[in-house]
């Protein structure tokens, strides 16, 4: 007898789920099938996970498919249970591949190929359905994000359209996703669209987005203009749709955690806020080449704009850049101040100057410092005139941060508050307000006209 071995949450039951066991079952003879608990769903860092154990057990269940049912409560059981159960075959879907490669030398290991389509009736029966995702653009960041929507319950990442087809076919074929050339089959099969193209085409993109009905969660910096950015956010929310501007550090629960501090009273009243963020770039590459979009703020600024906001508000009274300038006059490191009616903030950031990346915010009573990278917060430190007195604070940062801000972008989709309070519209606003001020004093828009 041939035994094979699956495991999986099974939330919001779908066909790619369906399909999976239907194989599994058919590699052998005795389909034994693990649920993940949710206390190693939370371990292993999965968010957002809807229906409880019970419920997907017995969604497994009516499948037909498996002979017995067993839970999954740790990383290491995989191995054990090969071992207990006198496995033959381990299977999972071919999303995975690779990682469990290590069982191999206790079993076989099998890579089943994932369903790409969630469409079907089966989605519609369920109160909340997986939103599939539809991704704009191929570099990097769409690249972790495809990997970190495998670590959020209720989406399924669909497929990539990129007008460059070979781009295109490139990042599907890696990720296991459909490739779209065609926009209309685009829109068509996905609810949800991701946008990680280059800065300048986010306008365009989003518009489009929302004229066809979609949720969108686009990459920072979301817009370039003020009256661009009023105009897509009053429209997202005339038609009852999410726009959401991916800034990553704002949904953090570690950045979450810093804010709730500096808003307790426990330094009295903030008066001065320190942002610094620096990342060193390679000079070849589009962000210190590129004389319209490129360069360190309209890279780096909104993270370091956002405690700003977050703590002292978009009222400010008085702001000013100051900049060091390559040759081709790209801002290589940029410092912004502001002064407020309740005190005054810098934002610094930098591709081509290295600093100590701190973040910093001074009250009355006591200050709070987060050190490099406190745009992923996992620590910080509360100090006091009694320089003894320390109270420090830690929070977990999983991955790469991305699956946060997904993980709220589903949970605005699927409630009746659409306008989140993580990073609100207005804030939004006030970023794109200040970007396009930026460009103005850099002397950016010269270089679009010529
Ligand atoms: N699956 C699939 N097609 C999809 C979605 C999921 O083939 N569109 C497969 C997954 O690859 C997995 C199974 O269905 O084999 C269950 O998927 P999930 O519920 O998302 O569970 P997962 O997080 O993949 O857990 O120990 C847990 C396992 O490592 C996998």
């Amino acid at each position: 007898m041939t035994k094979v071995i699956t495991y999986g949450t099974f939330d919001l039951f779908h066909e790619g789920h369906y399909r999976l066991l239907q194989r599994a079952k058919a590699l052998g003879d005795y389909l034994i099938v693990g649920v993940t608990t949710e206390t190693y769903d939370k371990a292993r860092g999965k968010l957002g996970v809807m229906d409880s154990l019970v419920t997907r057990i017995e969604n497994v269940k009516k499948t037909g498919f498996a002979d017995e049912i067993i839970i999954e409560e740790s990383s290491t059981q995989k191995f054990s249970d090969i071992k207990k159960y006198n496995i033959d075959i381990f299977t999972v879907g071919s999303d995975w591949v690779g990682t469990f490669d290590y069982l191999s030398d206790y079993c076989k290991v099998v890579y089943l190929e994932r369903t790409r389509d969630i469409s079907s009736t089966m989605l519609r029966e369920q109160k909340r359905h997986i939103q599939r995702i539809g991704i704009v653009g191929t570099g990097r960041i769409a690249g972790r994000f495809v990997k970190e929507a495998k670590l959020v319950s209720g989406v399924s990442t669909q497929g990539v359209y990129n007008p460059h087809t070979d781009s295109a076919k490139r990042f599907a074929e890696k990720w296991d996703i459909n490739v779209y050339t065609e926009k209309e089959a685009f829109y068509k099969e996905i609810d949800v669209v991701y946008i990680a193209s280059p800065h300048e085409t986010h306008y365009e993109y989003i518009k489009e987005a929302l004229s066809k009905h979609k949720h969108v969660i686009c990459e920072k910096p979301l817009v370039l203009q003020k009256k661009q950015s009023e105009e897509i956010f009053a429209e997202a929310k005339e038609k009852g749709l999410i726009l959401f501007e991916g800034i990553k550090t704002a949904y953090c629960p570690g950045f979450q955690q810093l804010l709730g501090i500096a808003c307790s009273g426990i330094i009295g009243s903030i008066r001065n806020v320190e942002a610094c963020f620096t990342k060193l770039e390679n000079p070849e590459n589009r962000e210190m080449t590129d004389r319209v979009y490129g360069g360190s703020f309209l890279e780096l600024g909104s993270y370091v704009m956002l405690p700003v906001l977050k703590l002292f508000g978009t009222e400010y009274e008085k702001l000013e850049f100051d900049s060091i300038e390559a040759e081709n006059g790209l801002d290589l490191f940029t410092k912004v101040s502001l002064r407020y009616p309740m005190g005054i903030a810098t934002a610094t950031c930098g591709l081509g100057v290295k600093s100590e990346g701190r973040l910093l915010i001074s009250g009355t009573k006591g200050y709070i410092v987060a050190e490099a990278p406190w745009w992923k917060t996992t620590y910080f430190e509360v100090h006091y005139e009694d320089a003894e007195r320390v109270d420090k604070y830690s929070e977990t940062f999983l991955g790469d941060g991305i699956r946060y801000e997904l993980s709220e972008f589903l949970s605005m989709i699927n409630s009746k508050e659409k306008n989140g309070f993580k990073l609100t519209r207005g804030e939004s606003i006030a970023i794109a307000g200040i970007m396009e001020k930026f460009m103005r004093v850099n002397g950016r828009e010269k270089h679009e006209e010529t």
